[in-house]
């Protein structure tokens, strides 16, 4: 089962997609299933963030729309920084609409995203035209692409039998659709890499006195918990070894952070020591 496969063992599969390859190997060599979630609105923090956690990291992951200052030159530095740190680029642009419109959108307008991520994803619901669609841009580029299988957020469309059909259509375009967004494993196929957001190591919280008078909820664990807008949260030991993910996607739980590379480098060690006990179980 691919659970108990090392990322090093999946790498060398003859089936296992170029990116993926990539992916599996360098967490091999830099010891991480970390993936940071660059959630920020000015390029020079990007870039910042870039240079401090690159080493610590497997994949930045991008929403270059929130950027205030978008810049090709800032991205040229990325893609540097990615070079010299060795890790890859995810823009998390989320395609969801028709496979001629998504051609566009990944290709052209003011990101050119094709251009410069590794790696991108889509939502499913629009059926397998959008893999068609956004497969015609980035295939021949080297690059590949995640079906949101499920979401982390409270009250999600995405039942079990929508998961199922993702799978369905991502098994029918291995040459371009490397794996999947999701809160579990939801494929057996050791190829596919499963990456999954919500995560942050705290589970429970110090509440203010403000707090404990007036919001009773302080005293559910944070992860229960999730940030008023719907996010909900897991910690990287139940992400990586109870729902067989393969790589935690962490954003605010380390921006928020003071030392932002010291915490970062807890959550390093939080899921690799998590995918050691998994593959050694
Ligand atoms: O750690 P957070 O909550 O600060 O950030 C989580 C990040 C955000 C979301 O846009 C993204 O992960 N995300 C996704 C992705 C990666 O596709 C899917 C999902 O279901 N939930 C989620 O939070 O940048």
């Amino acid at each position: 089962r691919s659970g108990e496969m090392s990322y090093g063992a999946r790498a060398a599969l003859s089936s296992t997609h170029p990116i993926a390859k990539r992916m599996f190997t360098l967490m091999e060599e830099k010891h991480t299933n970390l993936c940071v979630s660059a959630d920020v609105t000015h390029t020079q923090e990007l870039l910042e963030l870039a240079e401090t956690l690159g080493p610590l990291i497997c994949v930045m992951k991008t929403h270059v729309d929130i950027l205030q200052d978008f810049s090709m030159d800032a991205i040229n530095k990325l893609k540097e920084l990615s070079d010299k740190h060795n890790f890859l680029i995810f823009e998390d642009r989320k395609f969801a609409d028709i496979g001629n419109t998504v051609k566009h959108q990944y290709e052209g307008g003011v990101y050119r995203i094709s251009s410069w991520s590794h790696i991108i994803n889509a939502h499913s619901v629009s059926g397998p035209g959008v893999v068609t669609g956004l497969k015609a841009v980035g295939q021949s580029l080297g690059h590949g692409c995640l079906l949101i299988a499920q979401m982390s957020s409270q009250g999600a469309l995405t039942t079990e039998q929508y998961t199922h059909t993702t799978v369905k259509m991502a098994d029918s375009h291995p040459d371009f659709v490397f794996g999947f967004i999701s809160g579990s494993k939801v494929s057996t196929k050791p190829e596919h890499v499963h990456m999954t957001p919500g995560v942050q190591l705290q589970s429970g919280e110090i509440c203010s006195v403000f707090n404990l008078v007036f919001n009773p909820r302080c005293f559910v664990p944070r992860r229960f918990l999730g940030d008023e807008l719907g996010q909900q949260y897991t910690t990287p030991e139940q992400v990586i070894r109870l729902k067989g993910s393969d790589i935690i996607i962490v954003g605010r739980g380390i921006l928020s952070a003071s030392d932002r590379r010291k915490e970062a480098e807890k959550y390093r060690k939080a899921g690799w020591e998590a995918y050691l006990s998994r593959v050694s179980l």
